[in-house]
């Protein structure tokens, strides 16, 4: 297992490389170019410059996330070609500075949604992404995608690029006629587009789900159940075509057995990495996102954590969205502190976990 952690470069990211390699056991990043938008290409010159200071830095990147998929992908229009084929471009780039596995999502429109980017954790006075369908029944998808954009403390968020949302209303209305069958061969056509591509170059494709772990808006969605994984992973038989298993998107909702759904896609060879992080659940379709540690939310990080190491021992982990906590002021979901603090515990897990399973075999 590798830890890693998410950084999204030294003009969008408060927190530092020197910073994150003092963090015990990490190894390197998932990392990010932040500014661009779906569906540009990612030149070589953009990737090396990342890549350089990290590398500096003493760190790996061996796992890029959001290298986004452009809307007319998803929705199937005929001009998805040109923006296969930068994808394809982008791909041959990142394998060049040595990417391993690219994480992606095929929700239409929204990347994550949260309704409160940093409600405050009555027991503790820390604050945390928070999500409740009843509020987002009063809003429409603007006034979401307003709120959010007013409450970031002034740093962009993975998939509310303000270009893509320039024209949010007209592509919402694009997708009334597209059903989730649709959708899942739109996937398709992108991955029997992209996939000889990875084949070549030795790159994993890792589908990231639909978070919160349900259709909203009335938007299709097919990546939040571990049928519809399933089906994913049937869509093109190649072990480049893998899931980014996120156990705070799927744990949203209180049906997915995580540790189960890990065992399950880790034996089939098709987790591509991990995204490690806890929930609360406050009621129907409304949570909050909890410390690491098992007992502060409802999924059991220690089940999780042997799920990967009896199934995936070799894949990617990061701690996910940490707290806001000792006054900490920094991007929603990726301040320094309680994500380290998940680091070390994950860590712990990890180290317990490989020692008595050793011992178990002696
Ligand atoms: C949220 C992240 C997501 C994820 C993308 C991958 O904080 O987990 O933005 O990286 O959905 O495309």
């Amino acid at each position: 297992m590798k830890m890693t952690f998410r950084w999204y470069g030294s003009e969008s990211d408060s927190v530092t490389l020197n910073q994150i390699r003092q963090i015990p056991g990490i190894s390197g990043l998932m990392g990010v170019l932040n500014d661009k938008a779906a569906g540009e290409v990612w030149s070589e010159r953009e990737i090396s410059a990342y890549m350089n200071e990290v590398h500096s830095a003493g760190l790996e990147c061996e796992v890029i996330e959001s290298v986004n998929v452009h809307e007319d992908i998803k929705l199937g229009l005929p001009s998805r070609d040109q923006y296969i084929e930068n994808y394809r471009v982008t791909i041959r780039n990142l394998s060049k500075y040595g990417v391993k596995v690219i994480v992606y999502n095929f929700m239409p429109v929204f990347d994550w949604l949260r309704t409160d980017l940093a409600r405050e954790i009555p027991e503790d006075g820390s604050n945390s992404l928070y999500f409740d369908e009843a509020e987002l029944r009063d809003l429409g998808p603007l006034d979401i995608v307003r709120n959010t954009m007013e409450n970031t403390n002034g740093f962009s968020l993975p998939g509310w690029e303000p270009e893509r949302l320039e024209e949010l209303e007209a592509t919402l209305a694009r997708y009334h006629s597209v059903s989730p069958d649709d959708l899942l061969k739109n996937l398709k056509y992108f991955l029997e587009g992209i996939m000889p591509v990875c084949g070549e170059c030795g790159v994993i494709m890792a589908c990231h789900p639909d978070d919160p772990a349900w259709p909203i808006f009335g938007l299709p969605r097919i990546a939040h159940s571990r049928e519809g994984l399933d089906k994913i992973i049937r869509l093109h038989d190649s072990t480049c075509n893998r899931l980014c298993l996120c156990a705070g998107s799927l744990g949203s909702n209180p049906a997915n057995d995580i540790p189960a759904m890990i065992r399950h896609f880790g034996k089939m060879n098709r987790v591509g990495c991990l995204h490690i992080r806890n929930i609360k659940h406050l009621g129907h379709h409304r949570f909050r996102e909890a410390a690491h540690l098992s007992c502060a939310g409802d999924l059991d990080l220690f089940e999780i954590i042997k799920a990967v190491h009896d199934t995936c021992p070799d894949t990617y982990i990061r701690p996910d969205h940490g707290r806001m906590i000792w006054g900490e002021i920094g991007r929603p979901g990726y301040g320094l502190y309680d994500r380290a603090l998940g680091a070390a515990y994950l860590n712990g897990l990890w180290e317990a976990v490989s020692k008595s399973r050793t011992t178990d075999a002696t």
